[in-house]
């Protein structure tokens, strides 16, 4: 397995990792559901061989997504008591607005209940028929967004983007030769924004660094072409910059983020990641034609322009969230957490996708499960048998999610086939980590017996959430 092993561990092949502590004390504390395997096999039949559908009842570590799923501090419930629950020109609005300024520097700040909402309004605007929309990888929603809209979703990543084994610092850049040969091919006036996913979620949780945001800008800005960051997980690339690109080493996380958004004339953002919230978003633009046309369609969708489909209270929580999500120490915690898992799997000779990213450990399914084909989906049996294994629920990154057809129903499959599991922030403590290292290795240990599946039903747009699965015999 080239370049699995060592990415966490020094030259001579030590751990590199030091006894790690939860930055926080945990002050309320929620039952997690223990099952028997038994009742597993129950469930996960139930849920047609999609962990989309399991109870959370039914699940011991839940691992299928990072978004919305974080504990929040007290500081932050104390402030959601302090919501001010006015329809308009309310005093939470002005609070969230102040912070997402603060570190984005964008005139119009226009929140929305969550990602997918900012990026509903956004493309319903610059996307359409015959547009291309660029971006280091488009996450599910953003490519489905536009994809409604008309327009074409086009992911540009870098080679060793796309190859879990490669070990890089910064695997989730733009490729902006192929931008550049994009936009000369298809003429800079079908191009009407530019996005750069941070950190790349589809690519591994995998950081973009600063000259790679700052080039990307310089080129666009030779056509007349905006940038957008897709900033879910802004702190954690910042961080990344930080221990990772030469300049950054000295400066706080604040002045990091500060300069990234500096080259972006815009972003979207699902607050639910690094705004620390169980829900939120926002849609920040300079543009004031854009930001008029966000706002008319956020009334009539989300609603009124100082709340925009949130309760004011959750705006509260996000002025505290984003402050947070800004600490050195805690990014240190969380970035070490999701490293820790990688380490533990590493040893075991488990193939991840490598160097491990901000926000989830991704697992090879190509080398996990070599004998199953991408269209019988070994991403998905993988992530069904860690839950029958320790009620482990995870979400397939490859050909469910992304796979494609042709005219005649073959099946394209997407470059990698990743199992993610993905963190909730400050959520879990070091031996859940360590009973989900023990739980996935147990499934390596027989991946032999690992069956391809086949999808038995499947919706038009977005099939992951709600496709159903049976197992071929
Ligand atoms: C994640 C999610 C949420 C999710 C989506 C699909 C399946 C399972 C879970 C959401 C993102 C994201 C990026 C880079 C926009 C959104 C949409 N991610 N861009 O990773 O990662 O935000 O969910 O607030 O609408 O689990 P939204």
């Amino acid at each position: 397995m080239k370049g699995t092993s060592k990415c966490n561990f020094d030259k001579k092949g030590n751990d590199v990792m030091k006894t790690q502590i939860e930055p926080f004390k945990i002050k309320s504390v929620e039952a997690i559901p223990i099952t028997t395997k038994e009742e597993r096999i129950r469930y996960l039949k139930e849920a047609f061989l999609n962990p989309f559908y399991l109870r959370s009842e039914h699940i011991t570590i839940d691992l299928l997504t990072d978004s919305g799923t974080t504990a929040m501090s007290a500081s932050q419930w104390g402030n959601i008591m302090q919501g001010d629950e006015a329809y308009a020109g309310s005093k939470s609005y002005y609070k969230f607005e102040e912070v997402v300024k603060k570190i984005t520097g964008f005139k119009h700040i226009i929140p929305t209940h969550q990602g997918r909402a900012a990026e509903r309004i956004l493309f319903s605007i610059l996307g359409g028929n015959g547009k291309i929309i660029p971006n280091n990888t488009h996450f599910d929603t953003t490519r489905g967004n536009i994809e409604y809209s008309g327009a074409v979703a086009v992911d540009l990543p870098t080679k060793a983007g796309i190859d879990p084994s490669t070990v890089e610092d910064f695997k989730g850049n733009m490729d902006i030769d192929a931008l550049q040969r994009l936009i000369e091919e298809v003429g800079s006036e079908r191009i009407p924004l530019c996005i750069i996913t941070v950190t790349n979620n589809s690519g591994g949780g995998q950081p973009v660094s600063m000259q790679n945001i700052r080039e990307t800008k310089e080129l666009l800005s030779n056509y007349g072409i905006p940038l957008f960051l897709d900033c879910c997980r802004f702190a954690e690339n910042a961080y990344f910059i930080k221990k990772r690109e030469k300049g950054y080493q000295n400066k706080s996380i604040l002045e990091i983020a500060q300069e990234m958004f500096s080259y972006a004339d815009g972003a979207t953002m699902s607050a639910k990641k690094d705004g620390m919230s169980n829900t939120g978003g926002f849609l920040a633009t300079n543009d004031d034609s854009l930001a008029e046309k966000a706002r008319v369609n956020l009334i009539i969708t989300e609603g009124f322009p100082t709340y925009g489909g949130l309760a004011r209270r959750d705006l509260e929580a996000l002025a505290v969230g984003f402050e947070e999500a800004l600490d050195e120490k805690y990014l240190e915690y969380r970035i070490g957490q999701v490293a820790y898992l990688g380490d533990l799997l590493i040893k075991a000779g488990v193939p991840i996708l490598v160097p491990t990213g901000g926000h989830a450990v991704y697992l090879n399914a190509k080398l996990f499960a070599p004998h199953i084909l991408p269209e019988h989906f070994p991403g998905q049996s993988i992530a069904c048998d860690i839950y029958l294994e320790g009620g482990i629920r995870s979400c397939e990154i490859g050909s469910v999610m992304f796979g494609k057809k042709t005219p005649d129903g073959r099946h394209i499959p997407p470059p990698m086939e990743l199992v993610r599991m993905a963190i909730p922030r400050r959520v879990y403590t070091k031996s859940h980590i360590e009973y989900v290292a023990e739980s996935v290795i147990k499934v390596f240990n027989r991946r032999n017996e690992l069956k391809g599946m086949k999808i038995i039903y499947e919706a038009p747009l977005l099939r992951h959430f709600t496709a159903k699965f049976d197992y071929i015999k």
